[in-house]
């Protein structure tokens, strides 16, 4: 048999060299889409955490009316609301009118708004998030236990109805427990919630605090899974049993993008993203469907290896909801129930 030819002339040639300008291009657009947003003010952003993505894609997946994106953050801008000096990461900005703006884009009614770590305990930029939303954002604030009564019912006033406690070592200091347990003592009297991330490593040893919590939990992120084990190994089933024995601990089954080892990624039209995650989150949804949350997690801190398409993350959705009944819990009535209890 003849060999094929493969000189620079030929069809096979051509074409490769047409696919692989196509790739580069692709790829500089890909690269400039996440990482040339500015940071304002006198910072200087993380070297290698990605941008979040411009001109998302429009979700095929239709959201319930009154849809509820629960896990978001603002970030600054650094101009306006500067980041806080004991942070571990510098963004790129993301204002909230870029929030509100991809709220509109994608179809969600409403936001919860989640203090970033990079702001510390100052919670400007997410209570005037809340301020600027004509009440279709909630917020989730972190505090220390200097904290007055006064600045708690501002808070409140302007919209705030939980408090953060972060166990991930790589984006906090530690906290001392007694301090935690004070705070969710004293916020417990306006109602809030707690709203907790750790790694899922990290569950037996703080789970004696984490039952002894006063007020309804929520977890972020169903606790970080390593979903290269499997689910029905002892770390998941771990998980899946302090929800079962805690009434008042609910989940977020969100951040598939962060969780991911073997995709695919939610970006170029990807229909099908991250199956690894997908019977994590399907088995949280199944089996608590009235205490689970959802969120893009927009504007996707620390993030190194890819940006997802927030659009195809919307997507990502009705892999782990499978009816419409389930999708109007996870992004309506749950949500409102923690955050709107008044409307309901
Ligand atoms: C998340 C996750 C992360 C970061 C933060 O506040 C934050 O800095 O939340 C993370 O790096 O895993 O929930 O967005």
């Amino acid at each position: 048999m003849a060999p094929r030819s493969a000189g620079p002339l030929t069809l096979d040639g051509i074409g490769a060299s047409f696919l692989s300008f196509v790739w580069s291009f692709a790829l500089s657009i890909h690269i400039k889409k996440t990482m040339d947003k500015p940071t304002t003010g006198d910072f200087i952003k993380t070297a290698g955490w990605l941008d979040w993505y411009s001109g998302p894609s429009k979700p095929k997946f239709q959201l319930p009316a009154g849809a509820v994106d629960a896990h978001c953050h603002v970030f600054g801008p650094g101009d306006d609301f500067p980041y806080a000096p004991e942070r571990k990461y510098t963004p790129c900005d993301a204002s909230k009118a870029q929030l509100f703006a991809l709220r509109d884009h994608l179809g969600f009614a409403r936001n919860v708004i989640v203090q970033a770590t990079c702001h510390g305990a100052d919670n400007r930029a997410m209570v005037d998030a809340c301020l600027a939303s004509g009440g279709q954002a909630r917020g989730v604030a972190t505090v220390r236990r200097s904290v007055s009564d006064p600045e708690i019912q501002a808070m409140h006033d302007a919209g705030v109805r939980g408090v953060r406690f972060n166990f991930v070592k790589r984006l906090v200091d530690f906290t001392p427990k007694d301090e935690l347990m004070e705070i969710a003592g004293r916020i417990a009297k306006w109602g809030w919630h707690v709203v907790i991330y750790f790694e899922a490593v990290d569950l037996p040893e703080l789970w004696d605090f984490f039952t002894a919590l006063p007020t309804a939990v929520v977890v972020d992120h169903m606790g970080r899974p390593d979903v290269s084990k499997p689910v029905d190994g002892p770390e998941f089933q771990l998980f899946l049993k302090f929800m079962r024995e805690h009434k008042h601990v609910w989940s977020k089954v969100s951040c598939p993008e962060r969780l991911s080892v073997t995709g695919p990624k939610a970006l170029n039209g990807e229909q099908s993203a991250y199956q690894d995650v997908v019977p994590f989150a399907r088995r949280v949804v199944e089996e608590f469907p009235d205490r689970v949350l959802w969120g893009t997690d927009w504007p996707h801190p620390n993030l190194k290896d890819h940006m997802p398409d927030d659009g195809l993350l919307v997507d990502f959705i009705p892999q782990i909801a499978r009816t419409a009944e389930l999708q109007k819990k996870l992004l309506v009535t749950n949500p409102m129930k923690l955050y709107w209890p008044e409307e309901v």
